[in-house]
Order: C-alpha cells, then sequence, then structure tokens
C-alpha cells in the first residue's frame, strides 16, 4: 500500500480531512498534552468513522486502520495515542457498515468520558496530598497535574504555585495561565532556577505521558533533573497520571520511544549561524528512574511506582495489539 503525499490512501480508502487535520494538529503541537492528544485522536476517528465511504464492512475496517496508522504515526512518547487508538478499533465491531459506523461512535464517546472521568476522580486523590498552604512546584503543562490543583482549590485549600517555564516550548506560561483562572498565586521561574526554590515548595508535582512496566516516569524533557533536586532537597514528588498513560509495551521489555525535535525549537537558524558550528539536540522528554518519584496517582488510588506494574497488568494484560496493522 502506498499513501499518497496528501494523505490520502489510493488504494481501498480515503482518510476524512479532519484525521489529516488532527494529526497535523498533533504533530505540530498545537494539540499537545498526553491526555487532549488522546482525545483529538479518538474524536478523529469518530470523524473518519461518520465520513468513511465504504461499501463493504472489509472497506470500512480497512479506513479505520488506516485512519488509525495516520495518527499514530504523530508523535511517539505519548502512549495514551496509542491506547485511545486501541479503546476505540477494539470495540469496532458489526456485520454491516451502519453496526461498524455505530460502535466507533459508540467507542469514541465512552473514550472520552472516561478521560473526563478519570481526571476528575485522580485530581480528587491527588488533592488529598495537598494540605491547605502548600506551594506546589510544576514542570510543563499538564491537565491531569493541574485536575488535582484544582481539586484542592474547590476543596477550600490555599495553594500557591512555583510555574517552571519549561523550555523550549514555555508550556510552563499555559499553566501559569490556567493556575491564575483557578485563583491560585503563580511565580514564573526559568527552569534552571528549580533547585533554588525548591526550599519554598512543599510538593513537585508533574503529568506524564507514559508510565514504563517498572514505575519510571517518562515526561517532559527536565523533570528527572528536578525530581533528582526534589529527593536531594527532601521535597515530596507525585506524577498525576490517568491510567491511560500506562504502557503495555513496556511490559514485555519493549521500551518507550524519545521524541527528538525539531532544533529550530532551541535556537533560531539565524542566532546559531552567527555562533558558528554547533551541534544542537532536542529531546522532548526524559525518564525519571522510580526511586526519584514518591507517588503516582491515577483514578485508582496512588501508587508507589514500583507497584504500578500490577495495576498495568490488571487493566492491558501481558502485552499491545496493534490492531491499526494490515491483517
Ligand atoms: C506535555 C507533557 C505533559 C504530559 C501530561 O508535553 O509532558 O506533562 O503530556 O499532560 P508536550 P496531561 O507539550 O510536548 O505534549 O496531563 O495533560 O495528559
Amino acid at each position: 500500500m502506498r499513501p499518497a503525499g496528501n494523505g490520502i490512501d489510493m488504494t481501498d480508502h480515503r482518510l476524512a480531512p479532519d484525521v489529516e487535520e488532527t494529526a497535523e494538529a498533533i504533530a505540530s503541537m498545537e494539540i499537545r498534552g498526553a491526555a487532549t492528544i488522546a482525545a483529538g485522536a479518538a474524536e478523529a476517528l469518530g470523524t473518519q468513522a461518520r465520513e468513511a465511504e465504504a461499501d463493504s464492512p472489509a472497506a470500512f475496517r480497512a479506513s479505520m486502520r488506516a485512519a488509525a496508522r495516520r495518527l499514530r504515526e504523530t508523535r511517539p512518547t505519548a502512549v495514551s495515542l496509542p491506547n485511545a487508538l486501541r479503546y476505540v478499533l477494539r470495540r469496532m465491531d458489526g456485520r454491516n457498515v451502519d453496526a461498524l459506523r455505530e460502535s466507533v461512535t459508540d467507542a469514541v464517546a465512552e473514550f472520552v468520558a472516561q478521560l473526563d472521568r478519570a481526571q476528575e476522580d485522580l485530581g480528587r486523590v491527588g488533592a488529598n496530598r495537598l494540605a491547605d498552604g502548600d506551594t506546589v512546584m510544576t514542570h510543563c503543562h499538564s491537565t491531569d497535574a493541574l485536575a488535582c490543583i484544582e481539586a484542592a482549590v474547590e476543596g477550600g485549600k490555599e495553594i500557591e504555585a512555583i510555574v517552571k517555564e519549561t523550555r523550549p516550548r514555555n508550556q510552563g506560561h499555559i499553566t501559569a495561565e490556567q493556575l491564575r483562572g483557578m485563583g491560585v498565586p503563580v511565580t514564573l521561574i526559568v527552569d534552571s532556577a528549580a533547585r533554588r526554590y525548591l526550599n519554598e515548595a512543599d510538593h513537585v508535582l508533574v503529568g506524564a505521558d507514559s508510565i514504563a512496566a517498572d514505575g519510571g516516569v517518562i515526561n517532559k524533557i527536565g523533570t528527572s533533573g528536578l525530581a533528582v533536586n526534589a529527593r536531594e532537597r527532601g521535597v515530596p514528588i507525585m506524577t498525576a497520571a490517568q491510567t491511560i498513560k500506562l504502557h503495555p509495551e513496556t511490559l514485555t521489555g519493549h521500551t518507550v520511544e524519545i521524541e527528538m525535535r525539531d532544533e529550530a525549537e532551541v535556537i533560531d537558524p539565524e542566532t546559531r549561524a552567527g555562533i558558528g558550528e554547533i551541534a544542537v539536540e532536542n529531546p522532548a522528554f526524559d525518564v525519571t528512574p522510580p526511586r526519584y518519584m514518591d507517588a503516582i496517582v491515577t483514578e485508582h488510588g496512588q501508587f508507589p511506582p514500583e507497584s504500578i506494574v500490577t495495576l498495568m497488568r490488571e487493566l492491558f494484560g501481558e502485552g499491545a495489539a496493534e490492531p491499526w496493522a494490515e491483517p
């Protein structure tokens, strides 16, 4: 099979324009953050189901697989993306195209509702770890992490935040804005000031793109350094992550691919040329070993990182199929 450059698969199925747009938005980070990516990808599959012009169940299924493959290839690290595609494709069922279409639409609605519910539930768990008057240091922008602060604030606790700007994309600005929306006092700092300001923090709170079977937390680049510093300073650090972030392939020994992004995010080409011949690297994520993380907060409660494998087995079995692959 040879997909055309415009995203239209020439063999047996066309991708709905919304699938192509969503894929481009995920790749360019217009849609970003693991939970939001998962919801966007699932909804794009829903559009594909509605708009697929399939004259047989086999053609419909093939077009759904093609859409899932296009979405899957956008960003490699957040496992919520393939987990979302798996959730929907596994529930695709029916004897004719209409029934298949309906099963996908239902699965997408169920998936998105579940994401929202999981975030609310884990928010309440995470909020229990925060005390009235606490100051929380954040890294990047995580909707799961913010759900914990929001639940604490709604529960009447006064929380302050120290927000790392998170170079190179400055997702800390989004975090700062959303925290202000909750009425939380915010101090924005550059990433390299984190260790100094840990003296004033009661907690470090981050999200996750993937969680490995050994309890390693894969999150925005800089998380691991922050965790090591937090441990050295005696500041507890927690990851807020709904179970869609658990990486089933790590149960069978696979490692999580770390996305390398465009060097121009680090330095603009003109400034770079002025410096002279230099190498530039831009890894988007890093791995925090479980020994530097105090707790992983999920919608099923909080876990020491080393025990997350038990929950992973329960929810995902011993591995992960790829239902988008051609049979
Ligand atoms: C975002 C990031 C977030 C996690 C969790 O990276 O690392 O901490 O995705 O977010 P990027 P959420 O900006 O490169 O996508 O809790 O919203 O799923």
